[in-house]
């Protein structure tokens, strides 16, 4: 006689769609400020899981962080272009316990810059994006009435082989309150195929739109960062077994 096959889970209740929403808004709200560094050579070495927020300057990126985190000011969010300077890493996770880290970076392509700075920038951007060691997911932030860029694409070029390696990746489609909304469903369309290995939603920090989707995403990730990390410091099976293969527990 076969063994009835175990039952597939049931797809989540909107009840607990509700309560993973809940759960990952109040993790995001712990959010405080870790560290800053001037450029991306100085950031520290860390073995948190790391959520990257890239994207063209005015993006939205400070903004998203701020509207995740539901704190006004933890991010410095801005009119004027350009406004994040420096790398600002932000600690979630419980007083005390660092889960993940958010990393706000300048945006790239600001119109200001000389074209040499710009180019120096997208070296070391996608350096950063090639070898951060923790870097666990990016989320790559654009405006929703551009769409991504020829500087977004050539970033995506960058991590697509580290995405085919499980690196998480979503795109934001930011100021989604600038669009109708068949507009906004033709930027997604559009965006999805783009993205390839990713994912791609819509995003307005005006309206709420996509925040709680977004805030459910980075947790799932972290905490599969987490479990991953327990396994990798688990001691292989055979290594050193806790007892003997033959032997039984005397109690
Ligand atoms: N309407 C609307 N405006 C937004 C939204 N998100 C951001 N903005 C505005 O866009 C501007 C730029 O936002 P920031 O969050 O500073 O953009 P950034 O990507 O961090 O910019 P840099 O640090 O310069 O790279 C600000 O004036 C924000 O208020 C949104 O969802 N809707
Ligand atoms: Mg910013």
């Amino acid at each position: 006689m076969t063994e009835p096959s175990t039952p597939l889970l049931p797809p989540p209740s909107p009840s607990s769609t509700t309560q993973a929403a809940k759960t990952a808004t109040a993790w995001l709200h712990t959010a405080r400020f870790l560290t800053t560094a001037p450029q991306l050579e100085y950031l520290p070495r860390i073995h948190e899981p790391e959520i990257a927020f890239v994207g063209r300057s005015n993006a939205g990126k400070s903004t998203a962080i701020n509207t995740l985190t539901q704190q006004k000011r933890l991010a410095f969010a801005s009119k004027t272009p350009g406004r994040t300077q420096s790398i600002n890493l932000f600690s979630v996770g419980k007083q005390g316990c660092t889960d993940a880290v958010l990393t706000d970076l300048p945006g790239y392509g600001y119109a200001a810059v000389p074209k040499e700075a710009k180019l120096r920038w997208q070296r070391v951007m996608a350096s950063y994006l090639r070898t951060r060691h923790n870097l666990n997911s990016v989320v790559m932030l654009c405006d929703a009435r551009l769409g991504l860029t020829e500087l977004d694409d050539i970033l995506l070029e960058v991590i697509r082989p580290r995405v085919e390696q499980g690196l998480n990746l979503l795109v934001l489609l930011t100021k989604a309150d600038k669009l109708t909304r068949v507009e906004a469903q033709k930027a997604l369309s559009i965006a999805r195929l783009q993205v390839g290995g990713g994912q791609a939603m819509l995003f307005s920090a005006l309206k709420r739109q996509g925040v709680e989707e977004v805030s459910v995403l980075l947790r799932q990730w972290a905490t599969a960062a987490q479990l991953q990390q327990e396994r990798d410091h688990e001691p292989a099976p055979n290594a050193s077994p806790k007892l003997p293969p033959d032997s039984t527990p005397d109690a």
